[in-house]
């Protein structure tokens, strides 16, 4: 039984909408062609672990160890997105998006990472393709989103070299199959994230704690970045825009003016921020900020890797929550650097811990908007996790609707400011499983109730509905007054 949170009685005004945020605007400002989406991922919705031929992934694995995941949560059911597909799309639908991101589940299509295909596996993904297309959702598929099959993580997973070639098999069996109705394509979902959470913090699977473990994951997964937009490009020369995602935070000294805090800033964007980005442009890795780097990765770098890493995406997916303050730590060796939590800092901060700050998000467009080669950007995630209190039907979420459009007005001011920018994804369409906190945090525009799998959706999605429609975002002193009342739920 999950036991809904106490309600947020203040939706923060300040700290949503910093004066800068460009009030008054409607969708008609970004574009006629602007993708107006919501993300999902396989692991995190799905369920149906076993179902249908599909193999276990080292999520199946890593939740079943105890302690791993908050009371012992796991992904087996979650929102049951393998059978409730058809109703979450209709609700996509009946929101007014133009596009959906989701990811394909490695091993529920090659149950052994490589070799044998499940048909029943990639069937299924062929029906969710379809199905988006039915309902005018244009399909965005993220090839890997974290859930690596087991069998492969008993080859050595992402620390072998192995991995690479692996991967660029599974992708182009996607692309084949899918690459005459999926158009856009993103390769790696957050590599920062699941090579770090996943090899050096131990707190993702596989659960490794290991410096060797996450430079190797990290630089094999930096080829297979670059190699499977090339697999994909092969075999879908003209059709497909492929592009790759990143996780990234605007990041500020915690004592501004002070030259160690400044400087720890400086690392930490080389290792959080600029890592994966470069090398897909030719400029290697950020090892001039990280000395440390060099001689650590020449262990795993190839002769020739430089120029395996690169790959002209087609866009890049920005994925951003929060920003961090960093300062300066004597004990973190790759970085010395330390993030300070948002509760230390007296700020306002989500069910995640983390600041709100949606004006993280116009920072990073900007950063990696100003790589004299970057591709265009897609925001292809961007959410807040507060807590739902449901009455009479309706889940009142007044903060993510807030967190929502402050973030959407960021964008638009990003864009004001010539950032080549073409898209907006809302993570999450649905509540869903996340990661090690389980299902605590709720990220979803559709409330779930995981006991009877019912849909709601909160007045976060009915204000997307409503802003999608055409309603205009007004400038008002708070940001109650900016929101008006998002209609009836009654066109669901
Ligand atoms: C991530 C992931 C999502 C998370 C989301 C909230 O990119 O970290 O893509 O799976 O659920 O970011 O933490």
């Amino acid at each position: 039984m999950i036991k809904l949170p106490p309600q947020l009685t203040d939706p923060l005004p300040a700290a949503f909408y910093p004066n800068s945020a460009p009030l008054p605007f409607s969708r008609a400002d970004f574009g006629p062609d602007f993708h107006w989406g919501a993300a999902a991922a396989a692991y995190q919705t799905e369920g149906a672990w076993q179902h249908q031929g599909k193999g276990p992934s080292i999520w199946d694995d890593f939740t079943r160890r105890k302690g791993t995941i908050r009371r012992n949560e796991h992904g087996r059911v979650a929102a049951d997105f393998y059978n409730r597909y058809e109703t979450d799309l209709d609700l996509a639908q009946g929101m007014g998006l133009t596009d959906f991101r989701f990811s394909a589940a490695w091993s529920r299509v090659l149950p052994e990472g490589v070799g044998a295909v499940n048909r029943r596996g990639l069937d299924f993904y062929d029906r969710l393709v379809d199905a988006c297309l039915e309902r005018d959702l244009s399909p965005w598929l993220t090839l890997y989103h974290w859930d690596l099959p087991s069998a492969l993580q008993a080859r050595g997973g992402w620390t072998s070299r192995n991995i690479v070639g692996w991967f660029s098999e599974y992708a182009q069996i996607m692309a084949r199959r899918l690459g005459d109705r999926v158009q856009n394509w993103a390769v790696l979902n957050e590599p920062m994230v699941f090579v770090g959470a996943g090899h050096l913090l131990g707190v993702h699977a596989p659960g490794r704690r290991h410096l060797g473990a996450f430079l190797s994951a990290a630089h094999h997964a930096t080829l297979a970045q670059a190699e499977g937009g090339r697999a994909l490009r092969a075999i879908l020369p003209d059709s497909a825009s492929i592009g790759t995602t990143f996780s990234c935070s605007y990041l500020t000294p915690h004592r501004p003016g002070n030259g160690n805090d400044e400087a720890a800033t400086r690392r930490a964007d080389a290792l959080l921020n600029r890592f994966f980005v470069e090398p897909t442009l030719g400029l290697g890795y950020p090892v001039a900020e990280l000395p440390a780097l060099r001689w650590l990765l020449e262990r795993y770098i190839k002769p020739g890797d430089e120029q395996r890493m690169k790959f002209d995406f087609d866009f890049w997916g920005v994925q951003n929550y929060t920003r961090e303050v960093v300062r300066f730590s004597p004990w973190l060796p790759l970085q010395w650097a330390t993030l300070v939590p948002a509760k230390q800092r007296g700020v306002p901060y989500t069910d995640m811990g983390w600041e709100v700050f949606p004006e993280s998000i116009f920072q990073m467009l900007k950063q990696f908007g100003a790589y004299p080669n970057a591709p265009r950007l897609v925001v292809t995630e961007s959410g807040s996790a507060f807590p739902d209190v449901s009455t009479n039907g309706r889940v009142h979420d007044s903060a993510r609707r807030a967190y929502l459009q402050a973030a959407i007005g960021q964008v638009l001011r990003a864009q004001r400011e010539g950032v080549d920018v073409g898209g907006y994804f809302s993570w999450s369409l649905t509540d869903n499983f996340e990661w090690a906190e389980g299902y605590g945090p709720r990220f979803g525009l559709i409330h779930v109730d995981y006991e009877t799998q019912e849909r709601i959706v909160k007045d976060s999605g009915l204000w997307y509905r409503d802003f999608l429609g055409g309603q205009v975002v007004r400038a008002g002193n708070e940001a109650h007054q900016t929101i008006s009342e998002p209609s009836q739920p009654t066109k669901f």
